[in-house]
């Protein structure tokens, strides 16, 4: 595989830009060699600026549930820059995605939107602070829910990949308030709520974790967390940022009937543009300035361009049959990737739900927490990830990361994928 032009520029890029990159994730850190710079995206297709087209299942890390570059999202976003890029005042725009929002995710009674995941977890810990009156918070080994500082305890993404549990620059101070705790273990928060509970404002997690590669929840695991808050009036926020409009049209809450105080959004809310959203009960939303005493702000909260590419895609979302489509076309690659496991005679397991997946290199066993991953055989997942790009397949480059599958991916990509997945495992023999 050619890569000059990538080489070049990364090159370029690392000395005036940290690591070469605007966000570590994308650094192939975690299986090595040089990050591809990319030109251009069409469906399911990216090309390098080498001229190299892939197959691809990060989706921007999520938000390009419809494929890239879809028409009506473009023709949208195109509209809506034509009449202006930012009023930093109300628009109609704002008003149909919250309606719309709303409505379609019930336990959502008002949203504020702002830019990005990050904005949207921290300014809901903000909320259930204020509003509970209380400091602590809880979270799981291995969640990750953007970069606030006390968020960026134990967590998982690029954190996890490049093993820094704690990044200087995050004061003791703040830190000492987040509680952490392995997901799916039910006896470690009973026993954390019982000495803390009066404590805790809120306790935050991805309902489907795929931020530690993808982990479901054990069933009865969201009951027990929204049964344990309720008792002890702590706010239970979902981090839906990856998983609101994909897993389900409401999100994982929807898919298993869980409902949570606050939600937080993003990627797929704004179409591939910077957008995040966090709402909740009208009784703790009604809190939030000006209607309120807790402040939260920002210059390009529902930017109309990110608006109008979010809403064009919520809408397209709502055809009938578009979530049955994807599921079926996800089934088909989980079975075609544990077959291709079997029949070369490597060990491991995939892990999914809905079109967020995990191939993971273990004994075979399931995974349901952080430690379980960090068990697994990284080397061999960075040997394949390598073996996979060299095929034209580009997944995310960590172990502790979930791909993901859009609706423009056809049933000959998928296909394609398996082969090149066997061939891969072949050549790891
Ligand atoms: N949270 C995204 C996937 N783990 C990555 C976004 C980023 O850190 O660039």
């Amino acid at each position: 595989m050619k890569n000059e032009r990538s080489v070049e520029l990364l090159k370029r890029a690392q000395a005036v830009i940290p690591g070469g990159v605007n966000s570590p994730v994308r650094a192939f850190k975690g299986v090595g060699g040089t990050p591809l710079f990319m030109n251009r995206a069409q469906g399911a297709y990216l090309w390098d600026v080498d001229g190299n087209r892939y197959i691809d299942y990060i989706g921007s890390w999520g938000p390009m549930i419809l494929g890239h570059a879809e028409p009506s999202v473009v023709e949208a976003a195109k509209l809506a820059i034509e009449r202006s890029s930012s009023f930093g005042a109300p628009t109609e725009g704002e008003v149909r995605i919250a309606e719309l929002i709303t409505k379609r995710v019930p336990s959502v009674e008002m949203i504020r939107l702002v830019s990005s995941g990050t904005e949207a977890t921290m300014s809901a810990i903000r909320v259930a602070r204020g509003f509970t009156g209380r400091d602590g918070i809880v979270k799981f080994d291995g969640c990750y829910h953007g970069h606030a500082d006390y968020l960026l305890v134990k967590a998982g993404s690029g954190v996890a990949t490049f093993d820094l549990p704690d990044s200087p620059g995050v004061p003791a101070d703040f830190a000492k308030h987040t509680h952490t705790l392995p997901f799916n273990d039910v006896p470690a928060l009973e026993a954390l709520f019982a000495a803390k509970g009066t404590e805790l404002a809120a306790l935050i997690l991805e309902p489907i974790v795929g931020n530690m590669g993808l982990i479901p929840p054990d069933p009865g695991f969201l009951q027990a967390l929204r049964d344990i808050t309720q008792k002890h009036g702590t706010v239970l926020i979902f981090d839906e940022v990856m998983t609101g409009f994909r897993v389900h049209p409401a999100g994982a809450q929807g898919l298993y009937g869980i409902t949570p105080d606050l939600s937080c959004f993003g990627k797929i809310i704004g179409g591939g543009m910077p957008m995040g959203a966090y709402g909740g009960r009208a009784e703790i939303m009604k809190n939030v300035a000006p209607a309120g005493k807790i402040y939260q702000a920002g210059t390009l909260s529902g930017n109309p361009c990110a608006v109008a590419a979010g809403m064009r895609t919520l809408d397209t979302l709502a055809a009938p049959g578009l979530y049955e489509k994807l599921e079926k076309a996800c089934a088909r690659l989980e079975e075609g990737l544990v077959k291709a496991l079997a029949s070369t005679g490597h060990s491991g397991r995939v892990q999914r739900v809905g079109s967020m997946m995990t191939l993971f290199f273990n004994d075979g066993s399931p995974l349901r927490n952080f430690a379980d991953v960090k068990k697994c055989d990284h080397q061999k997942f960075a040997a394949f990830f390598h073996q996979m790009l060299g095929r034209g397949i580009y997944l995310p480059p960590s172990g502790y990361e979930a791909a993901f599958v859009s609706m423009a991916h056809t049933h000959e990509d998928i296909d394609r994928t398996i082969e090149a997945a066997r061939a891969s495992l072949e050549a790891l023999k």
